[in-house]
């Protein structure tokens, strides 16, 4: 029994796949959520309440000792925010703190928890630590929706910045990663729209109501006719306030409120246009929605005409000459689609850089900050039907897998065997191959895919039939025999069948001119400004002039725009590059049953993720190998005063007369630096700190003995 309650998996001499499952679902049982692997956390979701995270919890974990405390969320916090200010060890500044786990798993939660344990280690309590908490409901609000895996999943990935001066926080910025737009438009059985939706209609008062021109929730479309318990309805009214408040403290103004509420409501009206055939070739709306018609257009500011226009033609410039070419049922559907999809996704996009705004008012990004990133990304998903959002959300979670084990296998051992460490090699899964799959030039998935969009005559079938004979071979890649446009990829997390339906217009992305002139030219403020600007991929809104110089947007999709799958792997490039500079601290999620229910553990679904995430290799390298390797002069440098020499010269030699005078054993030495094992990492932290101590003690001796000599 003792052995199954390890707080420490790495410490254990001898575990097998069962004993770890054993292992861990027993701690689960006695609400043991967290788990270590070494320096890695491990986290099962409990799917219910526990008193774990009260003020006097959070006071022991500041600044404590790994060893004299369970295992914890708020230690990985201790320990980032420590590492950041220095104090634990040698290595870069800058943290970055990776959590994983699949759809459901506790990311969020897990960042959130993050989040407030290291404003609490800030300690100063000024407003900007409060802010940077609050804004969460907004964007959780406007970003997350229920979906079969999770009631409150993350439609959208977030890299949070967190910028110190010192000891304190000196900004913040939210990055955020391919929204999941189609949402708005469309939701598969046992899932929602945005959060947004339920909680405006639920939270509104009545006068506002009629003023946005909302009507009945049952109504509209885009929410499938669905609504909720009278229980559910009134918790989103609660969350309405919420948002709202955060809304005034992220400095929204007030025309600003209303526009984007009105922005909402508009494109639930716009969701009930329908189209019907003539008896020429034209389209009309049908009698029973011209009242949505009139609705959508007052709600968005623009004239009823031309919104009819640019839902039932395209105009197109050939030569200098306008042609104008009337829509099929399916093409107008789609524009009316696409509108509600672009308007939804500019007013999150103007959320996020507004937010970014008030949270990072001052940083000068030159001045020698350090950095605490976060990372909470949509986990691994495998639905019934998986499209084009789903290969991009699954493609992230591969980078992040390949991040961990590049981390934690690869760097390892490459560099026991250069510096000329004895070692056993553990072998791991590596998924550079699937990631190499996804991204290689020029016949990647998605190279494969930017190709195909560049022809406007492609269809969906060509791109699977051309992904067909490009990968047949490939072990990560099966064909599927079917008339609809399926194929397989083998992830490291399992199988995945794509339906590839919509991939080269959800690539594409593109914003008709005439949906853009329409907005423009909207008497609501906040649409113009929204289609007047772009918003970069950082979120931040940059004025017209910018936008054209860097040919981002496209009129009448002449000029070459980034296709999303080119944009969503040029930001997973950039987002590596600041990861990989960092410290890394890993969170893994995990989640114990597929039901969402608590005290509940599915063997098969525990044991699925324990392989796929590479635990049990994880807790072998942790306890045979040596995760902090510093070279000779950091070492010396930082530990000198451990011989009280402060100029011992930088060397190898050196090292090892300072280890010679402490009890620490374990370490090895290889040709330019030193290996040691990860907790030896704290031991010396605790050395430093009693000859800190000792160095007080004396002054203080001294001191006083002066006094009485006097
Ligand atoms: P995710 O972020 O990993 O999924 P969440 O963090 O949203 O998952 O967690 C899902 C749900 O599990 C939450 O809404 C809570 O009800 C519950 N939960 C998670 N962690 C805890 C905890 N520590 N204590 C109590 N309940 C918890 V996704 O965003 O879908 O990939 O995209
Ligand atoms: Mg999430």
């Amino acid at each position: 029994m003792e052995v199954l309650l390890h707080e420490d998996l790495a410490a254990l001499s001898d575990l097998d796949e069962q004993s770890l499952l054993e292992s861990l679902s027993q701690r689960f049982k006695q609400d043991r959520i967290y788990t270590y692997i070494g320096d890695i956390l491990v986290a099962i979701n409990p799917f219910k309440y526990l008193p774990l995270y009260e003020k006097e919890v959070s006071e022991r974990y500041k600044y404590h000792e790994k060893t004299k405390l369970p295992p914890h969320i708020f230690a990985v916090a201790d320990r980032a925010y420590q590492s950041m200010l220095g104090r634990l060890a040698t290595g870069p500044r800058n943290q970055c703190i990776v959590i994983s786990g699949e759809s459901g798993a506790g990311k969020t939660e897990s960042t959130k928890l993050l989040l407030r344990q290291i404003m609490e280690l800030c300690r100063a309590n000024s407003q900007l630590e409060q802010q940077i908490l609050q804004v969460n409901p907004l964007l959780e609000a406007f970003g997350n929706a229920q979906t079969v895996m999770n009631d409150n999943s993350s439609r959208f990935g977030k890299y949070i910045q967190l910028r110190f001066h010192n000891s304190s926080v000196k900004g913040a910025k939210i990055n955020e990663y391919l929204l999941e737009k189609s949402r708005v438009v469309h939701q598969d059985e046992g899932e929602r729209n945005f959060h947004i939706f339920y909680c405006m209609l639920a939270g509104i008062s009545p006068d506002d109501k009629d003023m946005y021109g909302l009507l009945d929730p049952t109504q509209y479309r885009y929410l499938n006719g669905r609504y909720g318990s009278e229980d559910i309805v009134r918790k989103w009214g609660e969350k309405y306030s919420e948002v709202c408040n955060a809304m005034d403290m992220v400095g929204f103004e007030e025309q600003e409120k209303v526009d984007m509420m009105t922005i909402l409501a508009g494109i639930l009206s716009l969701g009930n246009i329908m189209f019907e055939p003539t008896e020429t070739d034209a389209l009309r709306v049908t009698d029973k929605s011209m009242g949505w018609l009139k609705a959508t257009a007052g709600q968005f500011g623009v004239q009823e005409e031309e919104l009819l226009r640019s839902l039932t033609c395209t105009l197109s410039v050939t030569r200098g000459e306008a042609i104008r070419r009337l829509h099929n049922q399916q093409q107008a559907e789609d524009a009316r689609d696409s509108i509600a999809k672009v308007a939804y996704g500019r007013v999150f996009g103007w959320i996020v850089s507004k937010v970014n705004e008030l949270l990072a008012p001052n940083v000068d990004f030159d001045v020698e900050l350090s950095e605490i990133g976060i990372l909470d990304i949509f986990g691994f998903e495998n639905f019934a039907v998986n499209r084009f959002e789903q290969l991009c959300i699954n493609l992230a979670n591969e980078q992040l897998q390949y991040f961990f084990n590049h981390h934690i296998f690869l760097m390892e051992q490459i560099e026991y065997k250069e510096e000329g460490i004895e070692w056993e090699s553990i072998s791991f899964k590596d998924n550079k191959p699937i990631l190499d799959l996804f991204l290689t030039k020029p016949i990647g998935i998605l190279s494969l895919l930017d190709e195909q969009s560049a022809f406007p005559q492609a269809s969906d079938r060509d791109f699977v039939d051309k992904l067909n004979s490009k990968f047949k071979s490939s072990p990560h890649y099966e064909v599927v025999r079917s008339h609809s446009p399926l194929f397989t990829v083998v992830h490291y997390a399992g199988k995945v069948q794509y339906n590839g339906l919509g991939f080269l217009e959800k690539n594409r992305d593109t914003i008709p001119a005439s949906i853009r002139s329409l907005f423009i030219n909207s008497v609501t403020p906040l649409l113009s400004l929204l289609f007047a600007a772009t918003i970069s991929r950082t979120g931040t809104l940059m004025p017209r002039k910018a936008k054209l110089m860097q040919k981002a947007d496209d009129n009448f999709n002449s000029t070459r725009k980034q296709s999303v799958g080119a944009q969503f792997k040029h930001s997973l490039a950039v987002l590596m590059e600041k990861m990989f500079v960092a410290s890394p601290h890993f969170v893994r999620c995990i989640k114990p049953n597929g039901s969402k229910l608590p005290d509940q553990v599915d063997n098969k679904i525990v044991m699925d993720q324990l392989r796929y995430n590479g635990l049990l290799e994880t807790i072998r390298i942790r306890r045979d190998g040596f995760s902090w390797r510093p070279s000779f002069k950091e070492f010396a440098q930082r530990y000198n005063i451990l011989l009280i020499k402060p100029d011992l010269p930088l060397t190898k030699e050196s090292c090892m007369s300072i280890l010679n005078t402490t009890k620490i054993h374990g370490w090895k030495c290889g040709s330019s630096r030193m290996f040691f094992k990860y907790w030896h990492q704290e031991e010396l932290a605790r050395l430093l700190e009693r000859l800190g101590k000792a160095a007080v003690v004396i002054q203080k001796d001294y001191r006083s003995l002066r006094c009485r000599r006097k």
